[in-house]
């Protein structure tokens, strides 16, 4: 079921009977949304987000591959946001941990164009899945199917962007004593001190090798986020604070904060046939 989202672009809307949802664009493999059961919005997108390619869209669950940030020779954070995915009508069968979730398979492989500016071949397929109780899913298997015989390498990460409802009453837990880069300062090694992760101004921190459970806690709403992930070692934390950034509204930083599930420090290499597998899982309680 897909309908017209901003722009005419196509979106999926996947449902739960209880009342919770998502929606996920095409352009990007893009989620854009994910309600609870009440209808409250979880993730932030920008007012000011442009839905217009090639442009990522600001906010939601950018997909970041095949390279992170500036850390190679293609556009920032790769091309995976800027493409048109399709949709997988015959996809595998869930697994028993999902049965009565919803979820639709999403397809990117490369095109003649994109072979020019990184040549391997691939196939990244994505499953979006809505589980029963309201969490979201997110499951990653990307395969080399370069005939030719060639590995390749290549670092990755979900940018979610979470809906707080104000960046001063957010903590992050899970990332204490460990060693990070931080981005604002040429990606030099720091060891994290604090029993906590509190922002006070722009921060932009790759935390390395970190426990597959993180916590967002959002004092004022009273509410809690929890990311889980699998095979994404590395955890991204980004708040611009006051930074001009276009598709961005003046005081937007205060309604989000991005935690990023990744593989960065590690990059992943696959030979010829073989598939790398990884997956978030994000739920919410008060
Ligand atoms: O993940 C953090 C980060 O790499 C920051 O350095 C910041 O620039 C952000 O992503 C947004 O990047 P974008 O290309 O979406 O503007």
């Amino acid at each position: 079921n897909i309908t017209k989202g901003i722009n005419g672009l196509d979106k999926i809307i996947l449902r739960q009977s209880h009342g919770s949802s998502v929606e996920v664009y095409l352009y990007g493999a893009h989620v854009t949304s994910w309600k609870n059961e009440r209808g409250e919005e979880l993730l932030f997108v920008s007012s000011k987000a442009i839905f217009s390619p090639p442009k990522a869209i600001r906010g939601g669950i950018p997909v970041i591959f095949p390279q992170f940030s500036n850390l190679g020779s293609l556009q920032s954070h790769g091309f995976a946001r800027n493409r048109f995915w399709t949709i997988d009508n015959n996809p595998a069968p869930v697994k028993s941990e999902v049965v009565n979730g919803v979820f639709v398979d999403l397809l990117l492989k490369s095109t003649e164009e994109d072979l020019k500016i990184w040549p391997h071949r691939f196939e990244f397929r994505l499953r979006v899945t809505l589980k029963p109780g309201g969490d979201l899913m997110l499951t990653s298997h990307i395969k080399n199917t370069d005939a030719d015989g060639k590995p390749f390498t290549f670092t990755f990460a979900h940018h979610t962007y979470f809906s707080v409802s104000n960046i001063s009453e957010v903590e992050v837990k899970g990332l204490e004593k460990l060693d990070y880069l931080d981005n604002l300062k040429n990606r030099e090694r720091y060891t994290e001190h604090g029993d906590t992760i509190t922002i006070e101004s722009e921060f932009d921190r790759i935390y390395l090798s970190t426990p597959p459970k993180i916590t967002i806690l959002d004092h004022e709403k009273r509410r809690i986020f929890e990311v889980k992930k699998y095979g994404l070692p590395d955890a991204v934390v980004w708040n611009p604070w006051a930074k001009t950034i276009v598709d961005l509204g003046a005081n937007d930083y205060k309604y989000m904060v991005c935690v990023e599930a990744a593989a960065i420090e590690k990059p992943v290499t696959l030979k010829p046939g073989e598939v790398w597998n990884a997956k978030l899982e994000l739920s919410t309680r008060h």
